[in-house]
C-alpha cells in the first residue's frame, strides 16, 4: 500500500478506536434517550458504519448492499433525532458486528482504489476523507450526548498545558482582501469551496476567546435580566428557556460550579466559556461593546498571511496540529486555560482559534460564490438559509482530521449541549485605523 493509504488506513483504525470508547458502556446507557436533542448512542453507532457502507462500499466501490433494510433507520432526515429511540434499532451487539463487517470491506476497496483517478469521490481518497470526518463528528456529538447524560465515569479526562494571564486583550486586523475558503484541502467539504477573494475593512478582535470570568461578570451585572443586550428573538428564547447563566453551570454558596460528565467542580475561571448559545454570545458581546465576528472576520484573523499573500492550513501554518499549539482530539475532557498555546497564534497573533470550543460567529450558513453541492445536497446545501449560525475553529472534542481554518459548522441559533463558545470583535473607527495598538 502506498504512504497515503497506508495513512488513510491508521486514519479510519483512530477513529474506530474512538466510537468504540465511546460505546463502551452497558446496554442501557446505548439505548437510551439521555436527551430529546440526541440520539441514543448506539444510533450514531450503527449509523456511521452504515455511512460508510453507503459511500465506500456502494458508491466509489460497487458492492451491493449488506443489509439494505436498515437504510431507512439510519437516515438522519427520515427520523428526527427526538424520534429515534422508538426505531427497531440494531442492537450493540450486533451493531458493532455490522460496522466491522463493513469495515473490512472498506479495507479491500482502499487497496483497490486509484488515488489519482478522475472520479472525483476516488481522487485524493476523497470519499474515506468524508467518511473519517463523518465518524469524528458523531463521534464528537457522542460526547455531546454523554455529557447531557450525566453518567460518571465514561469520559476521560487529561492534562493541558496551563494558561497564560496577561497580553493584549485584542488584535487589530488592518483593512484589505484575502482568500477565503479553499479549491486546494483534497478533504474539504463543498461548503469550504470554492476559495474567493473577500475585501474587508480594518477591525479588532479578541485575542482570547471569551473567559468564565469575563461571562460570569456578564451575568453578575444582570445581563440575562436587561433586554438592550439581546435581539427581540434571543430575550424570547432567554425568557422561555429561564436561562441564567451557560448549561450545566449552577449556583451555590456564592460559587458558580459545572457539571461536567457526571463530576460536580468550581467552574475554573480562567478557561474559554463553553455551553453557550448563540443568543447567549450575542448579547454578551453587546453587553461589552463589541459584536460577533462575521466569518469572514474569523477566518482572516486565524489563517491570512499577510506577508506571504497566502492562507494558511491552521493558523501557524500547515504543520499538523501538535500539543505545543492546540487542544484538539479529546487531549483532556475540557478547554484548555486561557493563552495556552502561544505556538498555535495566527499570522495576526490571535491566539486558540483552533480547538479548545467552536466560536460562534455573527453569519448565517450561506454557500459561497460559485457552490456546487458535492457528493450529496443533504451533507450542506440543504441548510443553506436556515436560521442556523455558523461556528468556527473546532473544540477539544473535535479531531485534527475534522479541523482546519476553512472548516465550517453550523447549528440553530438555541443550541448549547455542544461545545460552543465564542469570542468578539468590533469594527475599527477611522482614528483607531491610523493607530493600531493603542487602545
Ligand atoms: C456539520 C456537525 C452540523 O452533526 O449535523 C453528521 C455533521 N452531517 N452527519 C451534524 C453531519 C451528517 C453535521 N454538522
Ligand atoms: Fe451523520
Amino acid at each position: 500500500m502506498s504512504d497515503f493509504k497506508e495513512r488513510i488506513a491508521a486514519e479510519l483504525v483512530s477513529v474506530r478506536n474512538r466510537s468504540l470508547t465511546y460505546t463502551d458502556a452497558e446496554d442501557d446507557v446505548l439505548l437510551r434517550q439521555h436527551s430529546p436533542l440526541m440520539s441514543p448512542l448506539v444510533w450514531d453507532l450503527a449509523h456511521v458504519g452504515n455511512y460508510e457502507e453507503l459511500w465506500v462500499l456502494r458508491e466509489a466501490g460497487g458492492i451491493t448492499p449488506l443489509r439494505p433494510e436498515i437504510d431507512d433507520m439510519y437516515d438522519a432526515f427520515m427520523h428526527p433525532r427526538k424520534d429515534r429511540p422508538s426505531l427497531p434499532m440494531l442492537a450493540p451487539v450486533e451493531a458493532r458486528h455490522y460496522i466491522e463487517g463493513v469495515r473490512g470491506r472498506v479495507l479491500d476497496v482502499l487497496d483497490k482504489v486509484d488515488l489519482h483517478s478522475p472520479d472525483p469521490l476516488h481522487r485524493g481518497g476523497f470519499v474515506f476523507g468524508l467518511v473519517i470526518q463523518h465518524e469524528h463528528q458523531h463521534d464528537e456529538t457522542m460526547l455531546a450526548t454523554l455529557q447531557l447524560s450525566k453518567e460518571p465515569g465514561l469520559v476521560r479526562d487529561g492534562d493541558l498545558p496551563p494558561g497564560r494571564p496577561g497580553g493584549p486583550e485584542e488584535v487589530f486586523i488592518p483593512a484589505g482582501s484575502f482568500l477565503m475558503g479553499t479549491d486546494t484541502e483534497p478533504w474539504a467539504y463543498d461548503n469550504e469551496r470554492p476559495a474567493h477573494r473577500v475585501d474587508l475593512p480594518g477591525y479588532w478582535i479578541d485575542r482570547l476567546p471569551v473567559g468564565n470570568r469575563a461571562y460570569a461578570a456578564f451575568i453578575e451585572e444582570g445581563g440575562y435580566d436587561d433586554p438592550r443586550w439581546w435581539t427581540p428573538e434571543g430575550w424570547r428564547w432567554r425568557q422561555e428557556s429561564r436561562a441564567f447563566a451557560p448549561l450545566f453551570w449552577t449556583r451555590d454558596g456564592g460559587t458558580w460550579w459545572r457539571n461536567r460528565f457526571g463530576r460536580t467542580e468550581p467552574v475554573p475561571m480562567d478557561e474559554p466559556v463553553q455551553h453557550v448559545c448563540w443568543y447567549e454570545a450575542d448579547a454578551y458581546a453587546r453587553w461589552a461593546g463589541k459584536r460577533l465576528p462575521t466569518e469572514a472576520e474569523w477566518e482572516k484573523a486565524c489563517g491570512w498571511d499577510p506577508e506571504a499573500e497566502r492562507a494558511r492550513k491552521y493558523p501557524w501554518g500547515d504543520d499538523v496540529p501538535g500539543a505545543d499549539r492546540t487542544n484538539l482530539g479529546h487531549r483532556a475532557a475540557r478547554p484548555a486555560p486561557l493563552g495556552a498555546f502561544p505556538a498555535g497564534a495566527s499570522a495576526y497573533g490571535v491566539e486558540q482559534m483552533i480547538g479548545d470550543v467552536w466560536e460562534w460567529t455573527g453569519s448565517r450558513f450561506l454557500a459561497y460564490p460559485g457552490f456546487s453541492s458535492f457528493p450529496y445536497p443533504e451533507y450542506s446545501e440543504v441548510f443553506f438559509g436556515g436560521d442556523y449560525r455558523v461556528l468556527r475553529g473546532g473544540s477539544w472534542a473535535a479531531d485534527p482530521a475534522a479541523v482546519r481554518t476553512t472548516f465550517r459548522n453550523w447549528d440553530h441559533p438555541i443550541r448549547r449541549q455542544i461545545f460552543s463558545g465564542f469570542r468578539c470583535a468590533r469594527s475599527a473607527s477611522p482614528e483607531r485605523v491610523s493607530s493600531p495598538g493603542q487602545k
